[in-house]
């Protein structure tokens, strides 16, 4: 007796986050492809309604389906959660956070596009800003300062052949979610050591994607490719430059409590 109905006690609703969201258009997708999920609704809120419905759920042990990624730290406060198998695949293995910087950021400003192509770290990394941030209440971007200073030996080989420069203005766009404030506060601060004037601006994924390929913005550390943002790489992709990732093993895909007694996305019943 795998699926119970849970569909019925859920009224076939998938607790969602921003309607802009990479996750949000893949599991529109997933609607679309699974069998089980056919007249299932994604409810699109944004990351804070879902995680108040989540922990509802959780504290009264009733049923929840929510879209979910790594990193997060919602899987540290709610020790029982676990991902729906996919198997079809549609929200992908393990991805990368990649870089991408505006078609002549390295001929314009050679040091900024060399600390940006060095920009890498670990999901351990990201994961240590975010959990601090929820666990003191303090600021992401004041973390993300103390993080620099603790971690000297990382940032000196982002910064390895950078040389220091006089006010230099750089643009990088982001999205709003803890993940990427993290990424993007780190990246901030160790350019701003090395003299940079930099603006962080916090937009909607489809606006990240068009600001760099426009030109209007320098770079951003915040692409979830192969897939969760490949519907917007893929229209600008021959007009950005792919600096690689800064962080691998990120994911996505349908989070439930453990308490529930389905594995997979098909064991949901329509
Ligand atoms: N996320 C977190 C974003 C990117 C970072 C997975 C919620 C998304 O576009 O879905």
């Amino acid at each position: 007796e795998s699926s119970s109905n849970y569909g019925e006690e859920l009224e076939h609703t998938i607790t969602g986050i921003e309607p802009g969201a990479g996750i949000t258009v893949t599991t529109e997708k997933a609607i679309e492809e699974y069998d089980s999920l056919n007249g299932w609704t994604l409810e699109q809120s944004s990351t804070a309604a879902m995680v108040k419905t989540l922990e509802e759920a959780i504290n009264n042990e009733e049923p929840i389906i929510v879209t979910g990624w790594n990193p997060h730290w919602k899987f540290a406060k709610f020790d029982n959660l676990k991902y729906l198998d996919d198997p079809e695949n549609v929200y992908g293995a393990e991805e990368d956070i990649r870089t991408l910087a505006r078609t002549g950021l390295e001929d314009d400003k050679p040091n900024a596009f060399k600390l940006l192509d060095q920009f890498e770290w670990s999901v351990e990394d990201m994961e240590s800003i975010m959990y601090e941030s929820q666990d003191t209440g303090e600021d992401i971007d004041v973390i993300a300062k103390q993080w620099v200073e603790d971690n000297e030996d990382k940032v000196s080989d982002w910064t390895d052949g950078v040389e220091d420069v006089d006010g230099v203005e750089i643009e990088l766009v982001s999205t709003p979610w803890d993940s990427e404030r993290a990424s993007s506060s780190v990246l901030a601060e160790v350019m701003t050591q090395k003299g940079f004037n930099v603006t962080v601006t916090p937009v909607d994924v489809a606006v990240v994607f068009e600001s760099v390929s426009g030109g209007d913005a320098d770079a951003t550390a915040a692409a979830w490719l192969p897939l969760t943002h490949a519907d917007f790489y893929e229209d600008v992709k021959d007009d950005v430059v792919d600096l690689g990732a800064n962080l691998t093993g990120a994911k996505i895909g349908l989070v439930v409590p453990e308490y529930m007694d389905i594995d997979s996305i098909e064991d949901l019943k329509a």
